[in-house]
């Protein structure tokens, strides 16, 4: 066991720069083995300088080669393996000097893809949050704003494209098949937003005006034989700069924009000025190899890096503390953003769902974990950890609380502000809320608490109708369970959107705001028992803890007028009886009947109605949870949902096709999720022909989306047919990295079968296949991790098995890539809240790891923290 104590960063340890800088110059030689980096700082003392005070910059894995100081040699510096710090300054540094220094690094070797590194041949760097050291001695903090002239250098041969950040100043031939670009970025901006780009790449492009009239250049540059899959892409990166316009009076603030893909990238994308660098998987579809999802996931990760341009970029962060600053406030815009493009009220809370969904699946499990944490942490081993869906998913939600406070006009006022105030400079969260408040001249102080303490607030109702008086009382008590750290927490300020559903739906919609600890509401005029709707369209990121009876969730779900809360309560009807091991009873089965052929309803929001609740999920209602239980119970329900609504899967399976040509518009996308709900069901229903129906849907597929579909509900039920299909599947997309992780990923996650070997078999084989490739994270996740973290009743094996492999995973990940192996070792977060013996074999899986004395500090952190050491 490592002894070495792990260091801590802490938030109230934030101290200002001593120095910062004004121009940086960059001067790259490009050789995949030893690139050769040149940087030319212009030094400033900065807001907490002391005359004397040595500058120290951050570096690592870098070959130094040279230091210079205004111009001379400078020989008072000390080298250690994440730092250069430079003594006996000029003027002890009371003046602005030039630090000049040349160093190498090794490209080629960097498997961990922060800083500069290749991938298939091509040059690509990744400095967020702090990976600007692996290229160069730098100040690398977000606080330090620069400005950045770049020169590329590399053989034309090898690299005739040549990318970095802000607009083209020039290009130049040089002797011997060499050739260089110089890039000037006008804006000041933290390293963290740097970014190059070299290689064999091809673009599309357009020249859209703004609203200013201004022309702008669009690119979309990827490896040649993907041009043909960037249309959407470019598509959903024009809707978000008008959207921007129109929304937040935000204008695109660069002459030219540009997106390039690279096929191994540790996350969705990254948001470097004007030269955003996505993972392939968030910009190349064509209706053959990418699913309905891919095309929602693209638009919508494309315009979050696009709005990063305003909320990230002219206005950063101080310090990685306040991430969700940018992140929450960033992942809010995308959301609305793609409510919008739904096009319809409906459309908009299919939308708030799914968002929902992914929220409770896996923000609330990680709040009420070991690695819980404020959306603004106070504390963290490794930064890295902290881009979490706390930071982003809670942050968003904490960001519409704002919204639903003060309304969509005193947002966009806040929004004014803050861009007024901020311009140009590195704040924080408590910056952003001030503006909110000062611009709707309103007190926010309690409003603070969402940013300080972790944790699920849990709001109980408790309701009371009096005939006589014709009133209706209410009162809510908040709560939060202790966190680390945190063994009491204080009242958050809880908007709560709430109806009161009568017969005669005469009562208006109104905001509740919870402030107190308990706080009662009397509702006067009330001439019958109401239905209680509350927190309506999810309006706070809260458990409810409200006792329904049945018959009231059954009003809800057949006629509330909020579609969030119809839906929300059929999943609690549902959640309710799969936890007490039941199977839905008549009135429920005649309510989803009555769903499903409700022609006012969108085909998106009936898949949803009828998608049950994650594994995950109802894992978090229970004491002590037994997984193999609650998948048994919660198949049973479905099953019982596909066997007694039979002849409505058949019909809806033929009414929702969508023949011509593909297109991914929400509607089509929903009647295809629909029909493929459907079409799994007749599978679950073991109805004899829906195996060839599947069969034939897959042949004859003209879209990625259906031909997946069918796949996977051939291979989800071990329907005879799956395995030729998935043979097929194989050979068809050999040339298609995106569609063969598919590929992997359906095997992964596939749930036990009868007569079908182990899940874990299928995944031990599936890592041994010559296609899957350990340091493509991509790939890894496919089959690693969705097997660990998406695939609950295949993981979770009595013997263990799950979880030595999820060991022998994340020591084989962590020495290649620490990031992909520290997200996998998260899979055990939860080991304290299972049954016997699953809980004590996680707990020897973990030891197992932890023993390893080689450990990043990134896996270190999630497995101590898992451990409670
Ligand atoms: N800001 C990046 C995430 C960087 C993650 C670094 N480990 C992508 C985004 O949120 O837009
Ligand atoms: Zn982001």
């Amino acid at each position: 066991m490592n002894t070495e104590l792990p260091k801590s960063f802490r938030r109230l340890d934030y101290l200002p720069p001593h120095y910062t800088f004004g121009q940086v110059e960059l001067d790259f030689a490009l050789d995949p083995a030893r690139t050769i980096v040149k940087s030319r700082i212009e030094v400033i003392p900065g807001a907490s300088f002391k005359a004397g005070t040595p500058l120290v910059l951050q570096g690592q894995e870098l070959e130094f080669v040279s230091l210079r100081i205004n111009g001379e040699a400078h020989r008072h510096f000390e080298l250690t393996p994440e730092s250069l710090s430079i003594h006996s300054l000029p003027n002890e540094g009371k003046d602005p000097f030039v630090v000049e220094i040349i160093c190498i690094c090794a490209p080629e070797k960097n498997t961990t893809l922060m800083g500069l590194y290749v991938s298939n041949g091509n040059f690509f760097t990744q400095c967020e949050a702090e990976g600007f050291r692996k290229i160069t001695y730098f100040l690398d903090r977000p606080d330090v704003m620069a400005r950045y002239r770049v020169t590329l250098t590399a053989r034309e041969a090898e690299c005739p494209v040549l990318l970095s950040n802000g607009n083209l100043l020039a290009i130049e031939k040089l002797p011997n098949g060499w050739h260089s670009a110089t890039w000037e970025d006008p804006f000041p901006k933290p390293s963290y937003l740097f970014a190059l780009v070299a290689g064999k790449l091809e673009c599309i492009e357009e020249t859209i005006s703004s609203g200013s009239g201004a022309k702008k250049l669009l690119q979309i540059w990827v490896e040649p034989h993907d041009l043909k899959k960037t249309r959407h892409a470019m598509d959903s990166l024009i809707a978000s700069i008008h959207w921007d316009e129109k929304r937040f009076g935000l204008e695109l603030d660069l002459e030219r924009f540009m997106i390039v893909a690279v096929g191994d990238f540790n996350m969705g994308a990254m948001e470097n000025k004007g030269l955003n660098i996505f993972n392939t998987k968030f910009v190349l579809a064509q209706p053959e190899t990418a699913t309905d999802a891919d095309f929602a996931n693209i638009e919508s990760v494309v315009a979050h890096e696009y709005f990063h341009n305003w909320t990230g970029n002219r206005v950063t962060c101080q310090d990685w503390f306040q991430l969700s600053l940018k992140e929450g406030l960033t992942v809010f815009r995308d959301q609305e953003f793609s409510a919008d493009q739904m096009g319809s009220e409906s459309g908009r809370a299919v939308k708030r769902i799914e968002d929902v969904r992914l929220l409770r699946q896996l923000q609330f499990p990680e709040d009420a974990g070991p690695m819980a944490h404020p959306i603004r942490p106070d504390e963290y081993q490794e930064i890295n950890n902290f881009y979490t869906v706390t930071v982003y998913e809670k942050g968003s939600e904490v960001v519409r609380m704002y919204q639903t406070l003060l309304g969509k006009e005193g947002f966009r006022k806040g929004m004014d502000l803050y861009f007024k105030r901020h311009d140009g400079q590195a704040v924080t969260c408590d910056d952003f809320l001030m503006a909110m408040a000062d611009a709707n001249a309103c007190d926010l102080t309690q409003f603070k608490n969402w940013y300080s303490q972790a944790g699920t607030p849990r709001v109980k109702v408790e309701e009371r109708y009096d005939a006589a008086a014709k009133q209706y009382h209410l009162t809510l008590i908040q709560s939060c369970a202790p966190s680390l750290g945190q063994a009491v927490k204080k009242s958050f300020h809880i908007p709560l959107k709430m109806r009161l559903l009568t017969t005669a739906n005469d009562q208006p919609e109104k905001l509740l705001e919870l402030i107190e600890e308990k706080q009662s509401w009397t509702f006067e005029n009330i001439s019958e028992r109401p239905v209680l709707s509350i927190n309506r369209d999810f309006s706070a990121p809260i458990h409810l803890d409200f006792k329904q009876s049945e018959t009231d969730l059954l009003t809800q779900f057949s006629s509330d007028d909020d579609a969030f809360n119809r839906w929300e309560a059929g999943q609690k009807l549902a959640m309710q009886m799969i936890l007490e091991n039941r199977l839905p009873d008549a009135q429920f089965i005649g309510a989803y009947r009555n769903l499903l052929q409700d022609q006012t309803l969108d085909p998106a929001f009936k898949d949803l109605a009828l998608t049950l609740p994650a594994e995950t999920y109802l894992y978090e209602q229970c004491e002590s949870v037994d997984p193999q239980q609650i998948y048994s119970a919660r198949r049973a329900f479905r099953h019982a949902i596909a066997s007694e609504l039979n002849p409505e899967w058949m019909q809806l399976y033929r009414q929702m096709q969508t023949p011509g040509a593909f297109s991914p518009d929400a509607i089509s996308a929903g009647k295809r999720a629909l029909k493929n709900l459907s079409l799994s069901m007749l599978l679950e229903a073991d109805i004899p022909e829906a195996a060839l129906m599947a069969e034939a849907q897959y042949q004859n597929a003209n879209n990625m989306t259906d031909r997946y579909a069918a796949l996977g509900a051939l291979v989800v039920h071990g329907a005879p047919q799956a395995k030729v299909c998935l043979d097929d599947f194989y050979q068809r997309f050999s040339d298609e990295a995106l569609v063969i992780d598919k590929w992997f990923a359906l095997q992964s996650t596939r749930p036990p079968i009868a007569n079908v070997e182990a899940t874990l078999n299928t995944v031990e084989r599936l890592r041994e296949h010559e296609a899957f490739k350990m340091n493509n994270p991509n790939r890894v996740r496919s089959v690693i991790h969705a097997f660990c973290m998406n695939n609950p009743s295949g993981f979770h094996q009595k013997d263990g098995s799950g979880y030595a492999f999820w060991a022998d995973s994340v020591l084989a990940l962590d020495p290649i890539n620490p990031q992909v192996a520290a997200r996998l070792a998260r899979a055990l977060d939860r080991w304290r809240v299972f049954a016997q013996p699953y809980q004590n074999q996680m707990r020897a899986a973990l030891e197992r790891v932890a023993a390893c004395s080689s450990l990043s500090a990134d896996v270190r952190e999630v497995i101590s923290k898992a451990l409670g050491s």
